[in-house]
């Protein structure tokens, strides 16, 4: 674990595949903004973006995109894009149909990474919030969990997505998974910032080299209206003074330096500029050891997908399995 600031640009994942370190998050970037923001991202040094089906804006992505081939800003080849199977596409099938809706609103033909969005399969056509009939009970978890993995081993047998790795998974249901993965996830991307470190679930994935990304890596994230106010806490802030940084960038710094890739999300041209300029400074062990006293919440507790008639969870712990 890199604590000394030797983080580089990118993360050598365990299929060889070079990801930059920071990208940037799509999801609540409404329609009409997100297109803008990948835009400035791109012409400002992002070559990282994460996106996902179910953010619902992944044509004005691929609008943004196109236009920047165009122009000759990037070349495709030198982008690293993101995209996220939904929960309602499960199974041995509806994978490679999730995935072409997606390619054609980027406008891509293929894919650096596809990750299963949550360990939830629901009925066609759902997002949330959860009502009991949405979910797919005819299988269990771990079922559902395998055939829907092996289909996205073909996915990348067929070279539409570079790399494949899963999101919100626990240590158990990664464990589960190497009964039968034949590819061993690349990624598991998850909620990390210093108030939510994720010791447990780091330290199993280390075993099996699945890289760490971080999503809400400021400690924030919206619909609910509630958030972490890591970006406000005295100890970011104080931080960032000795350095001449804002606490966004101390989060960040503080995530590239445990490893992770990091993935904030803004539409203000401002903040996509501030949150990339974390490679030019390091946080000191002294400061790196403050931040690890921070108190710990799970911030993103996934309860839109627990009720304890229709779903598969009947508490959040049955979702995180217990770990914390
Ligand atoms: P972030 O931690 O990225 O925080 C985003 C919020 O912080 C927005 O309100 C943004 O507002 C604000 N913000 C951004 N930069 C700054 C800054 N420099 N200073 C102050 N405020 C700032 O949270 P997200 O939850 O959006 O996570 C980031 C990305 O991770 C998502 O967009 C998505 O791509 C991914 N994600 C994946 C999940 C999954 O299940 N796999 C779950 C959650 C997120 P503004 O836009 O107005 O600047
Ligand atoms: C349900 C939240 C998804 C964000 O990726």
């Amino acid at each position: 674990m890199a604590s000394n600031g030797s983080a580089s640009s990118h993360i050598t994942l365990n299929n060889g595949r070079q990801m930059p370190v920071v990208g940037l998050g799509t999801w609540q970037a409404a329609p009409g903004v997100v297109g803008a923001a990948v835009d400035a991202a791109v012409r400002g040094g992002y070559r990282h973006i994460d996106c996902a089906y179910a953010y619902f804006n992944e044509k004005e992505v691929g609008d943004a995109l196109q236009k920047l081939f165009k122009e000759g800003v990037v070349k495709r080849e030198d982008l690293w894009i993101t995209s996220k199977l939904w929960n309602d596409h499960h199974g041995p099938e509806e994978p490679f149909k999730c995935l072409e809706t997606t390619l054609t609103n980027l406008q891509l033909e293929y894919l650096d990474l596809y990750l299963i969005h949550w360990p939830v399969p629901l009925n066609k056509g759902y997002t949330w919030p959860l009502q009991p009939h949405m979910f797919d009970t005819t299988r269990s978890i771990k079922e559902d969990t395998k055939e829907t993995w092996q289909a996205m081993e073909k996915i990348a047998e067929s070279g539409k997505a570079r790399s494949i790795g899963v999101s919100n998974f626990s240590a158990k249901k990664l464990e589960d998974m190497m009964e039968y993965a034949k590819v061993v996830p690349a990624v598991n991307q998850v909620e990390c910032h210093p108030m939510w470190r994720q010791d447990k679930l780091r330290a199993y994935m280390k075993t099996h080299n699945i890289h760490l990304s971080a999503y809400s890596p400021l400690g924030t994230w919206g619909t609910s209206g509630v958030k972490i106010n890591l970006l406000d806490h005295p100890l970011l802030t104080k931080i960032g003074e000795k350095y001449g940084r804002t606490p966004a960038q101390v989060s960040l710094r503080w995530g590239v330096q445990m490893g992770n890739s990091v993935l904030p999300k803004s539409t203000k041209a401002e903040r996509v500029k501030e949150n990339l300029q974390v490679s030019d400074f390091s946080l000191s062990d002294e400061d790196m050891s403050e931040l690890e006293k921070l108190e710990q919440t799970r911030f993103l507790q996934g309860t839109f997908w627990v009720n304890d008639s229709g779903s598969f969870y009947k508490k959040a712990e049955d979702l995180w399995d217990g770990e914390g």
